[in-house]
């Protein structure tokens, strides 16, 4: 049987139309999953949305629809989105969705019923826009720690985790698996400002707004934020319910979220699974942010393009690569449409689409377009075939240490040694001797086989280009068992492919 890979995204919140930011997540988890697939794992790649709470319930008021009505709208126009940044998700959870709702509630009940729910008194700051509560340490200069705004001070009946039970076992989780949080930073981060200062219960239930999943038995409450978002992983997948699909994925291999949620990931979310007697997720990384000019793209800022104009604009692809490649993965980055423009440019048109248009159109000039192996070698030969051939195991152990830009890089730096190789090999001098056809034909072998190895790779981060490179090259898409089986002979034809990208204007 095949290995599992469960890997997911966060349940973004649809109370504005989603933006760069929320494809950068969407983006890199879609390039795991994919990459994985093509490793031969059974993957299960889950995304979705997150669609209760205060804010959404007021959004929907000012805007006099229904908070269903609100968020129906906006989950089509991310769906839609999904499908134009060909993101290959397995499951799309949406908190609305029945099951969800119903297993929740179970949840909350089973929670309960241990004593690891309490019904007690709430006092405490609360930031609206955020829907977090914050103890007066955590405030900067009396602001949200997150966002920088006011916060209210408020007292309300309320049922609450007993997360304090769980500080010794997340210490020990912490100590005995080094890797649960990535980068290590966020990890010492986690320790020292919220595990080591003692943790507190936390609130997980409200009774002013309305637009949540009810307690079922006290149902003046409803089921705030974390127990209600967090458990989509595993609702998602049957729980409580011991289906197939539960045994088979749980727990996650990969959570990837953007550091603002890290806190909630790494500490009620173990604490939740703790309590439930269930198994924790593997690993959890946060991801730093995209920033415009320096600052936060921010929904309520309204900073930002719809996503899909840029994929209009400059293709899916610019845009996948944009988000994989730039920022190494982990640090904060910056988008901006004349980065990704010189992104695109530079990579994509100048290293990529120029060495697959050069290569073909040189097929068919000098061999109308069939070439075989004719082992002609040289020394010369050696660099680009070492690296060829070494080319999956280094990306391999890139991803393994989701190193993503990097693993790209390496990528891109065969397809630099591809385009090295014609400037040393000089295909057009060698053609002017018809004794040297072989070792012509050789060398043009040698870079398509360095082509095909790459678009198998780059299959997982911008799968429509290298599909149209296996076009291109008139053969079937290698998976990564086959990688290494060369193609014994390419017959392309002798009609010259469309350029895979063309260079874009820089202003
Ligand atoms: O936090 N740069 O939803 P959300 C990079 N519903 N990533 C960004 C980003 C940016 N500028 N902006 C958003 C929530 N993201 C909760 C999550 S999970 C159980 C519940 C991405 O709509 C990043 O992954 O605010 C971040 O963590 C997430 O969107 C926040 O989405």
């Amino acid at each position: 049987m095949n290995k599992k890979y469960y890997i997911t995204t966060p349940i973004y919140y649809p109370s504005a139309e989603f933006h760069i930011g929320h494809c950068y997540t969407t983006i890199i988890a879609d390039a795991i999953a994919r990459y994985k697939r093509l490793a031969g794992y059974d993957v299960f790649f889950q995304t979705g949305t997150d669609e209760h709470g205060l804010k959404i319930e007021t959004k929907a008021e000012e805007a006099n629809v229904t908070p269903k009505e609100y968020v129906d709208k906006i989950i089509l126009n991310a769906k839609d989105l999904w499908a134009s940044l060909d993101i290959s998700y397995d499951y799309f959870i949406r908190t609305t969705d029945e099951h969800h709702y119903t297993r929740v509630q179970k949840i909350f009940k089973t929670l309960y019923d241990k004593g690891d729910i309490y019904k007690g008194e709430y006092k405490g700051l609360y930031c609206v826009p955020c829907e977090s509560f914050w103890t007066e340490s955590q405030l900067i200069d009396g602001k949200c720690p997150d966002c920088g705004r006011e916060v209210n001070f408020v007292t309300e009946e309320a049922y609450f985790f007993r997360l304090s039970k769980y500080q010794k076992k997340l210490e020990e989780l912490y100590e005995s698996e080094p890797e649960f949080i990535l980068p290590v930073s966020r990890k010492n981060e986690m320790l020292n400002n919220f595990i080591k200062p003692g943790l507190e219960d936390l609130c997980v239930s409200r009774t002013s707004f309305k637009w949540g999943i009810p307690v079922d038995f006290d149902e003046k409450h409803v089921i705030y934020v974390w127990i209600d978002a967090l458990t989509n992983y595993i609702t998602s997948l049957g729980y409580p319910d011991e289906t197939p699909e539960f045994k088979k994925y749980w727990p996650a291999d990969l959570h990837l979220v953007g550091k603002e949620i890290v806190r909630f990931h790494t500490i009620i979310w173990p604490a939740i699974l703790m309590a439930l007697d269930l198994p924790l997720p593997h690993q959890v990384f946060g991801h730093g942010w995209l920033v415009i000019d320096g600052g936060k793209i921010s929904k309520s800022l309204g900073n930002y393009k719809d996503p899909r104009e840029y994929i209009n604009t400059y293709g899916v692809d610019a845009v996948r690569y944009f988000a994989l490649r730039e920022v190494p993965f982990g640090s904060d980055g910056n988008f901006s449409e004349s980065a990704l423009i010189t992104r695109t440019n530079a990579d994509l048109c100048n290293i990529l689409g120029n060495l697959v248009s050069r290569t073909i159109q040189m097929a068919i000039k000098y061999f109308g377009g069939v070439i075989e192996d004719k082992k002609c070698y040289e020394a010369l030969d050696e660099d680009l075939l070492e690296a060829t051939k070494d080319l999956k195991n280094k990306v391999d152990k890139k991803m393994d240490e989701l190193k993503i830009n990097e693993a790209l890089d390496i990528i891109f730096d065969l397809l630099r040694k591809c385009n090295k190789y014609i400037d040393d090999t000089t295909p057009w001098s060698i053609a002017k001797d018809e004794s040297k056809l072989d070792r012509l034909e050789t060398v043009l072998y040698n870079l398509m086989e360095a082509i095909r190895v790459s678009a198998t790779l780059l299959q997982a981060f911008i799968p429509s280009t290298a599909n149209k490179i296996f076009a291109g090259l008139k053969i079937e898409n290698n998976n990564f068992d086959n990688i290494y089986h060369k193609t014994p002979k390419y017959v392309l034809g002798d009609e010259k492919p469309a350029n895979l990208f063309e260079r874009i204007k820089e202003n």
